[in-house]
């Protein structure tokens, strides 16, 4: 069940050796192959692991930690923010965290927050695995528990997250995110002997929606917002925060008061609390004018040498390169998903990709196979592309469609 057929035929996925090795605890004795989790050696599994070259390669990159780098700049923005909200009130000292490794336990990333046993989050077509046991984390709340567990009533953690996810402008399967969290004095709580009650949901719910409005107006200033309803395993009720910008809604946030169970499992049974993760190229896409989420990964200098330490300038586009676009029809193999077709198109063409949408599907009416239709849309953000050079991409593509996906061409 674990075996994908992306790496059957080992595609690029031996090339993830080279990232472990950078990870090495001293006395291993599975060469460069073994890696760290925590304070656990462990192996990189060539049967399950899905991570590819690409995304080994962005797992030191750190960009949150990159003094200058828009996403660098927000985090500090936020964190000072946090930092004022805990002058005033000391009672809750946010503490911040942005340097814990991406590598964590399906445990951590799934278990301890409750996602069902089925959940898409865990499949192999969502989430960058390691090994069974082990993902590149999908989401900060993976490292929710632990840090409650270490006894902490309100931190910020921010890092780099993993997931394969469709392609545009607003998605990319690196991201930063930050996770908030607060854990009340039970005194403060309307009901203090029943943290659980419908008052008590209600004040800690007002006091997260505070809490974020507070930080998109400090930030922000008077920018449009507005909260959705949402679901998440780990929280009850849950909300989701959304920022009008370029003419859309766009969603910055997931939000919500812990479910029991897991304030239980962490021996907080006697009290209630918020957390919220938000995504880091969201809100600095929004603050800083950045029309597409794959500039934060662009070294060109005419990206990079745009912005200061701390200072929020709009960013000023270096004139907008002509797109050339591409279709590619095949019957759809088994077992087909399109986070496999956005992968494999990712690994060959890289950024030089600006978005895969499906633009026709019809079924067969005689042999009820399903025929998809794709148009990849290139576009280098920095130079332009010539024709050859798409011709000769689209052609790995299709070549790796047939081998590694099983895609009968039309
Ligand atoms: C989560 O990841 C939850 N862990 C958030 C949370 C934390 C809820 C604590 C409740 C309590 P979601 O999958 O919606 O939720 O992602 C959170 C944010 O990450 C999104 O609002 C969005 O801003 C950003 N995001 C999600 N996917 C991508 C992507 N592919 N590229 C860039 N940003 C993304
Ligand atoms: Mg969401």
């Amino acid at each position: 069940m674990f075996l994908n057929s992306m790496n059957r035929k080992g595609h690029n996925f031996l090339a993830v050796r080279r990232l472990w090795h950078r990870h090495l605890t001293t006395g291993n004795t599975r060469g460069n192959l073994a890696t760290t989790v925590g304070k656990r050696e462990m192996a990189v599994d060539q049967d399950i692991s899905n991570i590819t070259l690409r995304i080994a390669d962005k797992v030191d990159r750190n960009l949150h930690l990159q003094r200058g780098h828009p996403l660098n700049t927000i985090k500090s923005m936020i964190e000072g923010h946090f930092k004022q909200v805990s002058a005033a009130n000391p009672k809750y000292q946010f503490e911040c965290i942005d340097n814990l490794p991406p590598m964590v336990t399906t445990k951590q990333c799934f278990d301890e927050l409750l996602t069902p046993p089925d959940h898409v989050s865990r499949k192999l077509s969502d989430t960058y695995y390691i090994d069974k046991d082990h993902v590149l984390r999908t989401h900060t709340s993976a490292h929710q528990t632990e840090l409650m567990r270490m006894g902490k009533d309100a931190f910020l953690c921010t890092g780099d997250v993993y997931r394969r996810d469709e392609i545009d402008s607003s998605h990319y399967p690196v991201f930063h995110q930050m996770e908030g969290v607060k854990i009340f004095d039970p005194s403060e709580l309307p009901s203090p002997s029943n943290p659980s009650s419908d008052e008590s949901i209600e004040y800690v719910q007002q006091d997260l929606k505070m809490h974020l409005e507070g930080m998109v107006k400090a930030i922000f200033g008077d920018v449009e917002m507005r909260w959705v309803d949402a679901y998440f395993p780990f929280t009850d009720p849950s909300l989701e925060l959304e920022v009008y910008f370029q003419g859309d809604w766009l969603e910055v946030l997931g939000s919500g008061v812990i479910q029991r169970k897991i304030l239980g499992n962490c021996d907080l049974n006697h009290t209630n609390g918020w957390a919220f993760g938000l995504g880091l190229e969201r809100l600095a896409m929004v603050l800083f004018d950045i029309p597409d989420i794959r500039l934060f990964w662009s070294d060109d200098p005419r990206f990079i040498e745009q912005f200061r330490p701390g200072e929020v300038t709009k960013f000023v586009p270096y004139s907008k390169y002509p797109p050339c676009y591409k279709d590619v029809s095949f019957w759809k193999p088994e077992g087909f998903h399109e986070n496999d077709l956005c992968d494999l198109i990712g690994s060959v063409a890289g950024d030089l990709v600006e978005t895969v949408e499906l633009i026709d599907n019809f079924t067969h009416p005689k042999t009820n196979k399903v025929s998809l239709c794709y148009r990849i849309n290139f576009r280098s953000m920095d130079r332009n592309l010539t024709n050859a050079e798409v011709d000769d991409l689209q052609g790995q593509i299709r070549g790796e469609m047939v081998d590694s996906l099983g895609c009968e061409l039309r």
